[in-house]
């Protein structure tokens, strides 16, 4: 018999014991099958050994910490049991937890697609000097894709990543940042770089890799840093950002300083150990550190759905004990607030908290991807028209007369103007020497370093035909 309640579980619960059925359904309860054991069979001292049933009134009367106690909403406890890790209530239904909470976590958003404000919707007013830079920033970075996303398919550079699709993310999550914050990014948030000051012309000394690239030309394209705009360097490792906030995090607590780590993440990226590890070890210390986790739906042609089985990433928030909240992530307003409040929460509670930002990769994963091999070109082209987080933006700040067709065409053709102008320069500066190649990881160079770096001028000195003319070590 399967009687469903929408209403009162602890009818639902007293129901169960009182008739002794088994099958009693709580509506949206993910345990549908039948018990294995029916309530009736079992009794509590299954469970409560006599030394335990000794100590509890003693537990429940010496502390009692409401917190640490995780109710069952549906379940009557019968008493709390102390543990090492603090009181727990016990019940003598034998129930697994579902797999999943019956209601998928809803998606915390301000604007709609037309770009007009949700009425009562919860957020930080943004004003219209704030407003039509981050339109400006969110533009920008759309400019910039564009041309080195053409620079490398021109063979001027070998390898480019684009943030289309995701540009509100980047933006709105700089701007509710406070400086002093320390970025750690994943590789597909430059616009946090941009909005801090990075020039156009420092993008492309990096990704040209020339000799004014803070790199010295070491590492691939997109992988910026800047110590001026505490963003720490890009690393292609997946993940390994995590643990390093976790760090970062704990020594601005230690230094008392104002300020947080921030650190990006994509779904895929949750895959990885150091996902895991970063948020345990957070969450233990109580550092202050926000995860921002953009779940644009492909770690390449992996499909979240291939990724994992919970609810998004919000809930690994939860799991670890992170307060959490999943937000549209095409959604600037809302992203602004969330981060803010986040970010807010963080530095004054000296606590992690972790956003899931809901969104879709519209560009190929980078220069090396064709993502038309593994999804739809119709499922593309509507994220890229109908869920567009700069035309969505860009609506509400036209409506509330910010903004015009006028400053549109003139931003789009001076910062294109100045980005051909920025590639033109990269690319023609010298590049750093190869010997650099050997410095600044050690303090004295290592023997075996030192034998590599021979050997190289030996093989350029052999081949020059493969080298640029006048290259040398
Ligand atoms: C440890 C590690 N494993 C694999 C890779 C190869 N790799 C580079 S990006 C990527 C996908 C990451 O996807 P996601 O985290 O969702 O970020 P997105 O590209 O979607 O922004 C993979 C598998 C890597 N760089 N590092
Ligand atoms: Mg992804």
């Amino acid at each position: 018999m399967a009687v469903w309640f929408a209403r009162s579980r602890n009818l639902v619960s007293s129901l169960r014991h009182n008739l002794c059925l088994s099958t009693i359904l709580v509506k949206g309860d993910y345990s549908h099958h039948r018990p294995v054991v029916s309530t009736s069979q079992l009794s509590p001292t299954v469970f409560l050994s006599p030394y335990v049933s000794s100590l509890r009134h003693e537990s429940t009367a010496v502390v009692k910490q409401p917190d640490l106690v995780q109710h069952s909403d549906e379940e009557d406890v019968l008493q709390e049991l102390d543990f090492p890790g603090g009181n727990v209530g016990c019940t003598s239904e034998m129930k697994f937890i579902p797999a999943s909470s019956s209601r998928r976590i809803p998606c915390y958003r301000v604007l709609k697609e037309d770009g007009r404000i949700i009425p009562d919707s919860n957020y930080f007013p943004v004003s219209e000097q704030l407003a039509v830079r981050m339109y400006e920033q969110m533009a920008t970075l759309q400019v910039m894709d564009h041309i080195f996303y053409e620079a490398q398919r021109q063979g001027r550079i070998s390898f480019y990543m684009t943030s289309v699709g995701e540009e509100a993310i980047n933006i709105a999550s700089a701007a509710a940042l406070s400086p002093e914050d320390v970025v750690l990014p994943q590789y597909r948030e430059p616009g946090v770089l941009l909005w801090r000051g990075f020039t156009l012309e420092e993008f492309a000394n990096q990704c040209f890799g020339n000799k004014d690239d803070y790199g010295k030309g070491r590492q691939m394209p997109v992988h910026y840093g800047s110590n001026r705009h505490n963003y720490l360097t890009i690393s292609s490792p997946i993940a390994t950002q995590l643990p390093q906030a976790a760090g970062v995090g704990y020594s601005l607590k230690m230094e008392k300083k104002n300020a947080c780590a921030v650190t990006f993440i994509g779904d895929g990226g949750t895959s990885e150990g150091d996902f895991h590890a970063g948020l345990n070890f957070v969450a233990v210390m109580e550092a202050p550190v926000v995860f921002i986790c953009r779940n644009n739906g492909w770690a390449i042609s992996t499909h979240t759905s291939e990724q994992f089985r919970s609810d998004g990433i919000v809930v690994k928030g939860q799991a670890y004990g992170i307060r959490s909240i999943r937000v549209d992530g095409n959604d600037a307003l809302a992203v602004y607030s969330a981060v803010r409040s986040a970010r807010e929460m963080a530095v004054t509670e000296q606590r992690p908290v972790l956003i899931e930002a809901m969104t879709y990769r519209v560009g190929h994963h980078s220069t090396s991807d064709d993502s038309t091999k593994y999804r739809a070109a119709d499922e593309i082209q509507h994220w890229k028209m109908s869920r567009n987080p700069v035309n969505r933006f860009k609506k509400w700040v036209v409506n509330n007369g910010w903004w015009s067709e006028e400053d549109e065409s003139e931003l789009r053709s001076n910062t294109r103007k100045q980005l051909l102008q920025a590639v033109q320069a990269a690319e023609k500066c010298d590049k750093q020497p190869l010997k650099e190649l050997f410095n600044d990881v050690y303090d004295v160079k290592p023997k075996n370093l030192e034998e590599q770096e021979l050997g190289l001028k030996e093989l350029v000195e052999r081949q020059p035909q493969d080298y640029p003319p006048g290259f040398h070590v």
